[in-house]
């Protein structure tokens, strides 16, 4: 059994080899893979690019549109010499459920899109010949497993995603797949715990490991100059003037740990990592100790053909965007990205709120619509709520245990945009809550992403995180066009309200905006236009500016995403500040100029 989230990587004692690039696909919307035996071999199976999303490479609507079972396969040689080790095959993710077979033999199941999970292979695999990896995917969607919505069925069977929530349903094998060997006696994980001394730094560790074996924990620098170490399953590593993690500064220390038995070297794991705190105090957050103020984007991982699929290139230009424009932030709406993601806001000193994939708590198909209502639905005093809730909390253990170590991770967002106005959401709120504290060594802050009908005199919940999140569409779904101004009157009107209620915590926008049609323009404006995008822009930043305890804003979205096609939605949605091409809009510009006169960190 492995029980490690740690990254796959090369060292002296594990390899890990990429199994990206071609692999078997076969949709199997009779749900008869299993009994016809296609963990052994699929029946013509098409060829198809992991990682990807599946949906958007087909020029038929039925297979983009498909829902249910689908099947990839790939043979594998393992090597001759991993014999004695511990093998795996290990998904980044697998969208939404999986099960794994190898050789024929089922090895594991798992549920959550979009956190990793392995296959341990090490009892089955054929040593120095070929293996057959099997993986039954399905993207049905309901109300026991999140992101929430209902799976239809068609009057001749078929099934259609119906989300509860506004991006396309892709899914597959949508980011990287490794084959990994690691020694038996093995570190499966470590965590850090940082505390500032004057100039100095301490970096209290824990290594957990799965055997007895001596613990040896180095630290070096940039350079490569050893600056600390400890021994033991526990300890501190004091850091002499300590090089911390700065936003948009990154500097990044090398961790090894290694696993001993006498003269011999069992295991040794190594990662880049930042050393900084990150805690709330009054109406800040602070950043070593000092006030940030977060300016960024909410994302999302889609783009042109691969869906959802991971790709370095894509990733490579978000990031240069963000630079250019000024951003030190963003928010992983609505869902733990790749581990690559983070890693990069690592190097470049990027602030992540990771969210995990709790979106759609909302019976709604159109809950961007109907989210200033008022409707109720009780979402969660349902007879299903407790499923919910479990599968809610592995997913936030999941998320926690593979994202701790990352310096850019400063807060958790556990939920957006739930259903806060009944008494039943409060338990289950705090209950969530209180696990994500439980489960993050740094006790990092925590909040969700307040919806439009969470408001101060409707909203059970706010109290529970350590900073407010608001999602506000003033301008937009709320007086939008010529009612902008009364938009602004209103919007101030909330924001007194709050300040009264939550009179000593940090507020943060995790989304405002206009949806924008690339390159229509009208003078004056009117909604849709690049125009109207920067007015509402404009009018929010005012709004912003005038409250002392707002230090963020995330503007929605970063670039043009895909959705589930509707009359609300021309080709997805068009909140993006770049194009999904990732070409700058008008507001690009906009929020360059503001951004770049706003400080990353206070000095
Ligand atoms: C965004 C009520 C706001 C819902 N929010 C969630 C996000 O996923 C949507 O894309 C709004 C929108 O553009 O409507």
């Amino acid at each position: 059994m492995v029980n490690t989230l740690l990254y796959p990587i090369d060292s002296l004692s594990r390899r890990a080899v990429s199994l990206n690039g071609m692999w078997g696909f076969a949709l199997d919307p009779k749900g008869v893979g299993v009994k016809e035996n296609w963990t052994e071999k699929l029946p013509c199976p098409d060829s198809i690019p992991v990682p990807a999303s599946f949906a958007d490479f087909y020029t038929d609507k039925k297979t983009r549109e498909y829902c249910g079972d689908f099947w990839y396969e790939k043979d594998v040689f393992v090597p001759a010499e991993w014999q004695g080790k511990t093998v795996c095959v290990r998904f980044g993710c697998a969208t939404h459920v999986a099960t794994v077979w190898v050789n024929g033999v089922e090895l594991v199941s798992h549920e959550g899109g979009f956190l990793p999970f392995s296959a341990d292979i090490t009892e089955v695999a054929v040593y120095g010949g070929m293996n057959h990896i099997a993986v039954k995917v399905n993207n049905e969607l309901s109300e026991t497993r999140m992101p929430c919505g209902q799976t239809k069925v068609r009057p001749d069977g078929s099934k259609r995603a119906a989300p509860y929530f506004d991006f396309y349903n892709y899914s597959g094998l949508q980011r990287n797949v490794w084959l990994v060997a690691m020694p038996k006696t093995r570190i499966e994980d470590y965590e850090l715990v940082h505390s500032l001394k004057g100039p100095d730094a301490e970096v209290a560790y824990t290594v957990k490991t799965s055997g007895a074996a001596s613990v040896a924990v180095k630290l070096y620098d940039a350079e490569g100059e050893l600056v600390a170490e400890s021994a033991g399953a526990e300890g501190v590593l004091h850091v002499k003037d300590a090089h911390l993690w700065q936003v948009r500064r990154a500097y990044l220390y090398t961790i090894v740990l290694r696993l001993t038995d006498g003269e011999n070297v069992l295991d040794e794991y190594s990662e880049k990592v930042g050393i900084r705190t990150v805690e709330v105090r009054g109406r800040e957050i602070l950043l070593n100790g000092k006030p940030v103020y977060l300016k960024g984007f909410g994302k999302h991982e889609d783009a042109d053909m691969i869906g959802r699929g991971f790709s370095p290139a894509v990733m490579k230009r978000d990031f240069e965007l963000m630079k250019w424009i000024g951003a030190n932030s963003f928010r992983t709406s609505h869902y733990p990205y790749s581990e690559e993601m983070y890693q990069m806001a690592d190097r470049e000193g990027f602030l992540v709120i990771d969210e995990v994939q709790a979106v759609g708590c909302f019976p709604s198909l159109m809950n961007f619509a109907e989210a200033s209502t008022g409707k109720k639905t009780a979402f969660f005093a349902k007879e299903t709520t407790p499923q919910l809730l479990e599968h809610h909390k592995r997913s936030v253990e999941e998320m926690i245990r593979r994202d701790k170590n990352h310096a850019c991770v400063i807060a958790w967002s556990l939920l957006n945009e739930p259903e806060t106005n009944d008494p039943a959401a409060t338990p289950y709120f705090e209950e969530v809550f209180a696990w994500a504290h439980a489960c993050d060594p740094q006790k990092r802050p925590r909040t969700f992403a307040l919806i439009m009908n969470s408001k101060p005199d409707t909203c059970q919940c706010h109290q529970v995180a350590d900073f407010i999140s608001l999602n506000r569409y003033y301008g937009w779904y709320v007086l939008g066009g010529p009612d902008i101004e009364e938009a602004e009157f209103v919007f101030r009107k909330e924001m007194d309200a709050w300040m009264a209620l939550e009179p000593n915590k940090p507020f943060i926008f995790t989304e405002y905006g206009a949806d924008t049609h690339a390159a229509i323009d009208k003078l004056p404006s009117v909604m849709w236009s690049e125009s109207y995008q920067n007015e509402v822009l404009a009018m929010c930043e005012r709004v912003f500016d005038d409250y002392d305890a707002v230090v963020g804003e995330q503007v929605w979205n970063f670039a043009d995403f895909q959705t589930t096609e509707g009359i609300m939605r021309v080709d997805g949605n068009k909140k993006g500040i770049f194009t999904r091409q990732r070409q700058p809009k008008r507001a690009a510009f906009h929020l360059k100029e503001r951004w770049d006169l706003i400080p990353n960190c206070a000095e």
